[in-house]
Formats: structure tokens, sequence, C-alpha cells
């Protein structure tokens, strides 16, 4: 069996879906997501110009041998454009693979280990009523788990994730209008002083049963993290999220010396080096790295079975920008990863990405129900992908109040 031919689509419904189909001489295809938010080209050049014109020939079965080609290949190892590229391919070839068994993805890991994946959605407000009633939307439709983010008063600019009005719904990270990034303005003493109490306040209004979430998007310094960590305690979050910037995977012991606040981190990791430290030192509760970045199905496997065997439980990242190819991916390895935790889960959902991406994947009540069609069960309808080009767009950057660059 051989790869006769693979494809690259960027575009997309609101979002710069970079797309990947790989051909097979038996008629069978397979379909991969290299979508890195605001960098999208890169990965679908490095798709084209490299790694495409090398898979041409190659037995599409062997997808470990395939992926150890690429990785060790280049030489110049990991970075998140060639492990979303990498990963792409890698989820291909595992689609390529479920189908020849006829047997959905789950299946091959190991089986079902549950019935439904719990999911979290983001509440957000420009201050805490607004945020009050995004919460109590997603409880009325049936999540058990929300992330909540909420504006601060007095900051200069709205924070991470926030609507600049009151009731503004959506994705606030990517602005379309080019790529050259606004300036979002962060100060840390306000946020220190606002946010334990607004998330006890959203404790206090839903209760005990409702799993709370709080993203800090790296904004802390160590010790202000272990700070935070401990004054949320009596809120009881389900998770903390990206307290400190990951890559210093030192910072999360002192978080640990001082709170037994769950901590999540790993939605910027791109390979299991990045997160050895954290699990295998038990600083974590939760791993966020997601399939597409994490450099597809083979390696990020392997991240959760090391994992599992520090009491560490699954969070992928799910945030808009992965397509219903990669978010499948990721239903399959939630119904069978023993060590499942949650999962974000952001897909848009429209009758256009619908049309986009053809899934067999159910979403109800707060719980997602995976396909049981063969291989990722989610297709992609390229006369409706001839409607989309590339669109340029860009994060915001952060300042502090005396203009010093910080995290996003
Ligand atoms: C999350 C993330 C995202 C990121 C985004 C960057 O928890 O979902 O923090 O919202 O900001 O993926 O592109
Ligand atoms: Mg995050």
């Amino acid at each position: 069996m051989k790869i006769t031919d693979a494809k690259v689509f960027v575009g997309g419904p609101g979002k710069n879906y970079v797309t990947l189909k790989i051909m097979t001489d038996q008629g069978v295809y397979g379909l991969g997501d290299a979508t890195l938010n605001n960098r999208e080209t890169l990965p679908a050049a490095y798709l084209r110009d490299y790694l495409i014109p090398n898979l041409i020939g190659k037995d599409p079965r062997n997808s470990e041998e395939i992926w150890q080609f690429f990785y060790r290949g280049a030489y110049f190892r990991g970075g998140p454009i060639a492990m979303a590229a990498y990963g792409a391919i890698d989820m291909a070839l595992w689609d390529i693979k479920g189908k020849l068994a006829n047997m959905p993805l789950y299946q091959l890991f190991g089986g079902k280990s549950r019935d439904g994946a719990m999911v979290y959605a983001h509440a957000t407000g420009a201050d805490l009523p607004d945020l009050m009633d995004s919460v109590a939307r997603y409880v009325e439709q049936g999540y058990k788990a929300v992330r909540v983010q909420c504006g601060v008063p007095g900051m200069p600019t709205k924070g991470y994730a926030i609507p600049e009005t009151k009731g503004g719904q959506g994705d606030f990270i990517t602005d379309f209008s080019g790529i050259i990034p606004k300036t979002e303005i962060w100060d840390t003493d306000r946020y220190m002083r606002f946010m334990p109490d607004a998330l006890a306040d959203v404790r206090d209004r839903f209760g005990p049963d409702i799993k709370i979430l709080h993203d800090v998007h790296h904004r802390l310094l160590p010790r202000e993290a272990a700070e935070f960590a401990k004054a949320v305690e009596p809120v009881g979050l389900y998770w903390l999220e990206d307290p400190t910037p990951a890559e210093d995977q030192n910072a999360l012991k002192l978080i640990r010396q001082h709170s037994t606040t769950p901590i999540a981190i790993g939605e910027v990791f791109n390979s299991i080096w990045d997160c050895n430290t954290l699990i295998e030192h038990e600083l974590i509760d939760f791993i966020r790295i997601a399939v597409t970045y994490g450099g597809g199905i083979t390696p990020v496997k392997r991240i959760v079975d090391l994992a599992g065997l520090h009491h560490v439980r699954t969070g992928f990242h799910g945030a808009p920008s992965h397509s219903p190819i990669s978010m499948a991916a990721q239903h399959h390895l939630n119904a069978w990863a023993p060590n499942f935790g949650i999962q974000e889960y952001l897909v848009l959902g429209t009758p256009d990405c619908d049309a986009l991406f053809p899934s067999e994947h159910v979403m109800e009540n707060g719980m997602v129900n995976v396909s049981d069609a063969p291989g990722l069960g989610v297709d992609f309808d390229e006369t409706e992908a001839a409607k989309y080009e590339y669109a340029e767009g860009s994060h915001p950057i952060v300042r502090l109040l005396d203009g010093t660059l910080w995290n996003y």
C-alpha cells in the first residue's frame, strides 16, 4: 500500500484551518489538522515544500516509522510549526489505519473507558454580573464544567479573553484586521486583588456541583502564582491553568509547595520533553498538550501514558483554532485514556463549520459521545473548502503599565 498524493487546504469559516488530506493507492484517504493559530501559513508551507514530497510512495500503515522519519530526520527537532505539520500527518495516517481496520480509533487504542467525555465551555464577562449571565447560559445548556474569565475593574484594557462590551460572546483572541498585533495592558496587582473574590462569588452563586476552571494565561510570576493558588483554595477550582509561563518547569515547584489547588498546564507544549519533569515530579494535575502542536496521536498518546503513571489527568487544549479533525483525534483519545480528566470544547459548531467538516461526534449536556465510524469519524468537504481563503490575523501582545513587554 502506498501514499499517492497529499493536499493542504488553508481557510474556513472565521478561522484559518490548515487541513491535510492524504490519498492512497487503495482509495482510502486520511485527514489531519495542522492549524497553528495566527501562524497558519507556516505549517502549511512545511507540509507542501518538504513533508508531502517525502510522503509520496511510503506505506501509510507505518505511522510510527513515518513519525520518526520526520521528527529525527529533520535534525532540528520540535517547535510548534514543525510539530503541527507532523501532527497533521500522524492524524491522517491513524485515520487511514482506522478506515482499513473498519474500526473507530478508540478501539485501536484499547477501547472505551467511559460512556461520554466531560467538556468545559468558556464563560466570560466584561464585569462580574456579565460573567454570571454567561455562566448561567452554559449551566442551563447542561455543561458540568465552565472556565470563567472576568474583566478586572480599573484594568486599562480588557484582560485575556474578555469581551469589550457586556454580553459579548465568541473568540476574543484573533484580530482579523491584519498581522500587526494590538496591545493589551496588564496590571497584576489589580488582578490579584479582584480575581479570587470574583471566583468565590461564582462558586457562591452556582453551588458546589459545577466545576469551575480559570486560566491565568501565563501572566504571574512564580511567587505571585503561589499566592493566587493559595488564595483561591476555598473556591475549590477544578483547575488553575497556566499560572506561570510554561517553559519554566521549576516554577511549578513553588506553587505546589504553597497550595493544593489543581494545576493545568501545557497548551503551548510540543513534546514530551516539555513536560516530563512536571509529570514525573507530580507538579501538575492536568496536562493540556494538544494533538496538533504535540505532533499527533503517536507522541501525545505516549505523554498520556507517562502522565497516567503519575496521577496526572488529561485536559487537552480545545481552543476554537482546533478544527473538528484534531478535536476528533482528541475525542478518541478521551474515550480511551484511563487517566482522562476533561476536554476544552469550543468547536465553532456553526452550520458553515459543520458543512466543511461533517462529523459523527455528538456533544450534548456537556459531554462528548465519540463516533463509532471507522477512523477519526470526521470528513472534509472540498467543495465547501473552495469557498474560503487565508485571512491575515494576529494575537494581541501584552505590556505592563510601564510599557514592559509581558506574556500574552
Ligand atoms: C485556552 C487558551 C487559548 C489560547 C489560544 C491562543 O485555554 O483555550 O489559553 O485561548 O489563548 O489558543 O491561540
Ligand atoms: Mg489556556
